[in-house]
């Protein structure tokens, strides 16, 4: 029996991933940059098992019938056409982020279950290959595979449409926790809902092509200034976006506003520090190492705070079996 473990991390998008122009292949309709985060790490064990009739999927302790469970199935069946195998395989992962909450566990998820199951069915694969692999499963995955900070390239296929390195000066995050319960609305549906209802989808495809050549420039020269103007007018265009889909869909909650309020003043008071929110409450500040205190006393209380740097690539912990 050929069992494989692997850990990988969460990331958060500076420049945001937000509509697909091919949702079978999980195409994106823009590139976007992210930084992976040392902290909130996925581990996932994948053994496979000729003798059993399906896929079993257990989440932290869990076994699961429903909806993630179908999802890693289907993305199994992507593994198993690659490597030519057909046999079953049980699926553990335990998750410390918390899930669905708007801070991207579906990439760390993915990321991780991309690496277990490669080694795990005999594939022999590259960063490049992995990562969009992981797409497959999770758009945002595919930036998970990538240590630090990365670029994911939208591309117009299957094969150019993968996540790779850049560089970026030396950054932190401090990660707010606003709630911690599942949204009320996926990634996936909001925005399916976007693209199909949103009369500034256009200009949001656009305009943030736009933005990820600006980032992309600002990060390789080290302008951390200009990097956080882009990552927090970005979120925000995202959000505005999102609010604007029929019926609405709201991710940001009056305590997600004030803590973007008490990120301007910090600029006002001369601290480099910017706000970004993925599909959830949840608030993430950007910032330089040495301002991670400022920020973190400026939000003491309003929320659970957690403090990361940039985190290392999806990697294989243990493999056994052939
Ligand atoms: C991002 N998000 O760039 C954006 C910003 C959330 C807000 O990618 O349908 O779970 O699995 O490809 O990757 C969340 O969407 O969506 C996401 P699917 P995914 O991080």
């Amino acid at each position: 029996m050929s069992t494989a473990t692997a850990i990988a991390h969460p990331n958060i998008a500076l420049v945001k991933y937000w509509g697909k122009r091919d949702s079978t292949l999980n195409l994106p309709a823009t590139g976007s940059l992210s930084m992976t985060l040392d902290i909130f790490p996925t581990t996932t064990t994948v053994s496979l098992d000729e003798d059993a009739a399906g896929d079993i999927l257990v989440f932290n302790g869990d076994e699961r019938a429903d909806g993630p469970a179908e999802r890693v199935t289907r993305f199994l069946d992507i593994v198993r056409e690659l490597s030519g195998s057909a046999v079953a395989a049980r699926v553990e992962t335990v998750n410390t982020v918390p899930s669905a909450a708007g801070l991207a566990s579906s990439a760390s998820g993915f990321a991780a279950l991309a690496v277990a199951a490669a080694h795990a069915y005999g594939l022999d694969l590259d960063a490049r290959a992995l990562s969009r692999l992981a797409r497959r499963g999770s758009g945002s995955a595919s930036r998970s595979i990538i240590p630090g900070f990365a670029i994911w390239h939208a591309g117009d296929s299957d094969e150019t449409s993968f996540a790779e390195a850049v560089d970026a000066p030396d950054l932190a995050m401090v990660v707010a926790m606003v709630e911690k319960r599942e949204k009320p609305v996926s990634s996936r549906e909001a925005m399916r809902r976007t693209v199909l209802t949103s009369p500034f989808y256009p200009a949001w495809v656009s305009s943030t092509a736009e933005s990820l050549d600006a980032a992309a420039e600002a990060c390789r020269a080290g302008d951390v200034e200009r990097l956080g103007r882009i990552t927090e007018v970005n979120a925000l265009r995202m959000h505005a976006l999102i609010q604007s889909c029929d019926p609405p869909i709201r991710y940001l909650s009056p305590v997600s506003v004030e803590i973007f309020d008490r990120v301007a003043a910090l600029r006002d008071a001369g601290i480099g520090a910017w706000a970004t929110a993925d599909a959830g409450p949840n608030v993430v500040v950007l910032t330089r190492p040495e301002s991670v205190t400022a920020v973190t006393n400026a939000l003491e209380g309003i929320a659970e705070l957690a403090v990361a740097r940039p985190g290392p690539a999806a990697a294989l912990v243990t493999r056994a079996g052939e």
